[in-house]
């Protein structure tokens, strides 16, 4: 390499330094879990299968440019295999993606290379059944230059995560051609943040007048897309799959397909208290469970939506 060439690529490589400076390498562990666990604000449970016993499983947060080593355990008690496909990695289906058998492991790492809000999910076959039993969660990949005038720092965030709910005993045949649905999950739950139409629903989300709401929604179910709407509001700013670059303004309701990610951005009016229903607007996913309430008032919880609290269980 002649002296030129060899200072211009040096230039390169340093002018890319700032981006990747702060790359990190994050070490992440799951462990599946087939278990019982409640899927309404009743506690009636039914048997899932889970990332760490949850539904949805851990929140993965991390900086674009990071790297991420990451193992699932395949718990002994489980009945089946299992995988993890990280919608965040570029790697291979056929290795990083592969199945793990009950008591053994499997470990891989990417970098996650794009900003953005990401789905993770079980592969394993029959992948309709492994996702809709529970199976999901999210990675978020937060920008390398952080925010900026085209994505403010929001007062709140919140992750919701929508999927569905089948009756017990259905087969994964029956699972994928949506036979035997029966309602769609918030985090887990029918109506898990709903009190207007499950009366033992105790949590709702909340903000204060006038705060930025940031809402990073990943649809998880496995045929139908989410058409998303925030009854009473306007969402002020969309991203795209979450990437700064991706944005759109004051839209009303945004298609958010299977295995897609969003995040919105509400405003609620600061000069009084509002209410809003986040809905997915397909009636029959809504009135089966997916409506969610935040409450916008002086009293909010100052905990909530805030220091990492993204998902109100
Ligand atoms: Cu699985």
């Amino acid at each position: 390499m002649n002296k030129h060439l060899l200072s211009t690529a040096i230039l390169i490589a340093s002018s890319a330094l700032p981006l990747w400076a702060s790359a990190e390498t994050v070490k992440v562990e799951m462990t599946a879990k087939e278990v019982d666990i409640a899927i309404d604000n009743a506690g009636t449970t039914h048997r899932m299968w889970t990332y760490d016993g949850a539904i949805p499983g851990p929140v993965v947060r991390v900086k674009q440019g990071d790297l991420v080593q990451f193992t699932l355990h395949n718990h002994p008690d489980n009945g089946n295999s299992h995988s993890m496909d990280f919608h965040a990695a570029q790697v291979d289906v056929l290795e990083e993606f592969a199945e793990t058998n009950p008591g053994d492991s499997k470990s891989y790492e990417f970098q996650a290379n794009y900003p953005g809000v990401f789905v993770y999910h079980c592969g394993a076959e029959s992948m309709a059944e492994h996702i809709s039993r529970g199976m999901y969660g999210v990675i978020i990949v937060d920008p390398a230059e952080g925010y900026s005038a085209d994505y403010p720092k929001p007062d709140r965030e919140y992750l919701l995560v929508q999927g569905d709910l089948f009756q017990e005993g259905t087969s994964a045949e029956d699972i994928t051609q949506g036979i035997n649905w029966e309602a769609s999950l918030i985090n887990g739950k029918i109506f898990h943040y709903d009190p207007v139409h499950d009366p033992n629903a105790s949590l709702t989300l909340e903000a204060m007048p006038g705060e930025r709401v940031r809402i990073f929604f990943v649809n998880a179910s496995i045929n139908d897309a989410a058409a998303l709407h925030p009854i009473a509001g306007i969402w002020d700013r969309v991203w795209d799959n979450g990437n700064p670059k991706n944005i759109s303004y004051g839209v009303q309701t945004v298609d958010i397909a299977p295995a897609h990610g969003m995040v919105l951005d509400l405003v609620p009016p600061a000069d009084r208290a509002s209410n809003n229903a986040i809905v997915d607007h397909r009636m029959k996913h809504a009135l089966s469970g997916a409506i969610t309430v935040l409450m916008t008032h002086e009293d909010a919880d100052p905990e909530k939506g805030r220091n990492g609290l993204l998902i109100l269980r």
